[in-house]
Order: C-alpha cells, then structure tokens, then sequence
C-alpha cells in the first residue's frame, strides 16, 4: 500500500469536512456585507455609506478545501418604524435562528455603541456561539490600543463572544483568520453548495439590488429609503441563446412626486447616471453587455403598509 495514500487518509479523518451557516448580524453600516464581499473577493452584496442598505437576508457562500461557509448578510438591527423595517427585522431574525453561529459585526469606536440594547437582547436569546468582528480598523491606524479595549469592553460583557477579531472589509486585516475562528463552529458534513456557487440569489434578484445600490449612493436622506427596485424583465444570453446582451427593465419605486423628480433629476441627468452606473456594475458582474431602462414611478406611503412592501417584492423567501 502506498505509505502517502494511506498518511493523507489519516489526515482527512482528523480534519473532517465542515458546512454550515453562519449570520452576520450587527447594526446598521457597520460593514457586514462588505465584510461579506471582501471574503468572497467579489461585489456579490450590495453596500452604501446609508444604514439599512441591505434590506433582504442574502445567503453568500464561502467555499474552501476545509469547509463550506454559508454566510447570510442580514439587514442592520434597527427598531423598525415601517412594515419595511418589520419585513428587514424578521429576515435577520429567521438569520440567527438559523445559524450555526453568529458573527456580530460593529464598527470600531462607534458613537451610537450605547444604543445597542435592543442587539444585545436578540443575541442573548440565541444558542449559537458568537464571533465580535470590530470592523473599520484602518480607521484606528495611530491611535492608542486602549482606545480599542476600552470599546470592546462593555460589548464583551454583554455578549460573551467566544472569539474578538478586529478585521478590516476596506484593507482585508484579519478577513481569513475572521473567516478560521468562524469555521470551527460548522457542523462536520458534506458541502451544501457546489463549489463555484457564490451566492443562492436569482441574477434578477443581485440586478435589483445593483439598481439599488446605485441609488443609494447617488441620493441623500430619505429618498434612497423610500425607494424599491422592481425588476419587470431580466433576459439573459444563458437563458436566450438569440440574445447578444441583457435585457432588463425595471420600476424604481418612491414615495413622493418630489422624491421621483430628484431621482430623474434636470432633463433627466441623474437618472441617466444611476442607469449607466448600474450597468457597468451589471456588466462586470454578469459578464454581458446590459442594456437597462428604468421607470420611477410614485407609490404612496408603499413601505408603511405590509400590501404596500408585498407589492414592491419584499416577501418572505
Ligand atoms: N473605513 C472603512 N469603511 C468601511 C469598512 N467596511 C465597510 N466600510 C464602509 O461602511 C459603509 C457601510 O458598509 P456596508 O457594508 O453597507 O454596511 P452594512 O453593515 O452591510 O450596512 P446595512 O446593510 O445598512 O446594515 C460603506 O460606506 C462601506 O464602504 C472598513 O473596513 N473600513
Ligand atoms: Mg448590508
């Protein structure tokens, strides 16, 4: 018998496969699905300097040769005012209740770091063992390390992270020893993904939130909050051998007539940049040439009324 087989046999027996779920939860902007994009080295969540970009649970999966990491990004924790923020709450919910374990994810020397009551309350209600990610540490480059100590603390208590990993999403600090101290809290068992899968999200479902995303960081105070991107048509090549590009169509939902002349902006201009924005994104991401047509259409009140949020696609998975 060949004495290597035989070695790596006992090796593999000792180190068995893992897979499982891990959700990262925290409050809102502090960097989780940028964390989530830095792991998977690609722009798969949507991210925006506005709280409460991510409104939907999305499963990401991060595949190893040791172990398959499905990661959920959740909405940021937050008490919710509309049926939109219920709708965002539930889905982190159904997240922690579902995890395996929970990577709670801060920003270094947050000033709102008083107002996580209601956070502490739904981790303590949960079984799995929780990681502390202190995020945006290339924020803290020169200062004091007590500084850092000094704001972990009280989080700490509270909380009884099983391990605290100050990581960095911009510059990567720590990302694969994040990812390690995660990893060790998966159950042993086959993947649940093939490996080349990334994420368990429809391309049509990752266009919206593209479109999304582009008007985020184009728009200010409410108006990214008071939008919905509902995709009407999404043809791909894939699945239209005919087709030489996308073709795809969506609604941007608002609340207000004030709120869609912002977005179309004079003569049009501002809305001409998000569409040519999200389709470069599009086009990287999907590797097709994208054509896209956006209509901005005037939904009162949509995100106060559980019909309202249903008809602008935000159902239960
Ligand atoms: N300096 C710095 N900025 C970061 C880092 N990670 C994320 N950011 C920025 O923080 C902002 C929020 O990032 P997101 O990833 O959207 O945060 P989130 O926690 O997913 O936010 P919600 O989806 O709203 O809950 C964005 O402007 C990011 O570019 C980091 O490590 N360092
Ligand atoms: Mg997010």
């Amino acid at each position: 018998m060949d004495g290597t087989l035989a070695m790596e046999k006992i090796t593999d027996a000792a180190n068995p496969y893992r897979a499982g779920v891990v959700a990262l939860a925290g409050p809102p902007n502090a960097g989780k699905s940028s964390i989530v994009n830095a792991l998977l080295h690609e722009h798969a969540a949507a991210v925006s300097s506005k709280p409460q970009t991510t409104r939907n649970a999305v499963r990401c999966i991060f595949t190893t040769d040791e172990y398959q990491m499905v990661i959920i990004d959740t909405p940021g924790t937050h008490r919710p005012k509309y049926a939109l923020g219920e709708f965002m709450m539930e889905e982190t919910g159904r997240a922690l209740e579902s995890a395996d374990a929970v990577c709670f994810v801060v920003e270094a020397l947050c000033e709102r770091a008083g107002d996580w009551d209601d956070i502490y309350r739904r981790l303590e209600k949960i079984r799995a063992p929780i990681v502390l990610a202190v995020n945006k540490i290339d924020r803290l480059r020169g200062k004091n390390e007590d500084v850092f100590f000094k704001f972990i603390e009280p989080i700490q208590e509270r909380i009884k992270p099983a391990f605290v990993v100050p990581v960095s999403a911009l510059d990567g600090t720590n990302l694969d020893l994040l990812a390690s101290e995660l990893s060790k809290f998966l159950p042993e068992g086959e993947a649940i993904y093939p490996e080349d899968v990334m994420m368990d999200a429809t391309e049509r479902f990752l266009a919206g939130e593209i479109i999304r995303e582009r008007i985020f960081e184009a728009t200010e105070q409410e108006v990214p909050h008071s939008v919905a991107v509902m995709i009407e048509e999404f043809k791909s090549p894939d699945e239209y051998p005919e087709l030489r590009r996308i073709e795809a169509r969506a609604d941007i939902i608002v609340e207000r007539p004030g709120q869609k002349g912002i977005l179309i902006g004079r003569d049009g201009a501002k809305l001409k940049s998000i569409i040519a924005e999200a389709r470069r994104v599009m086009e990287r991401r999907f590797g097709y040439p994208v054509s896209l047509k956006l209509w901005v259409k005037v939904k009162p009140q949509w995100r106060k009324s559980m019909s309202g949020i249903r008809n602008a696609g935000y159902r239960r998975a």
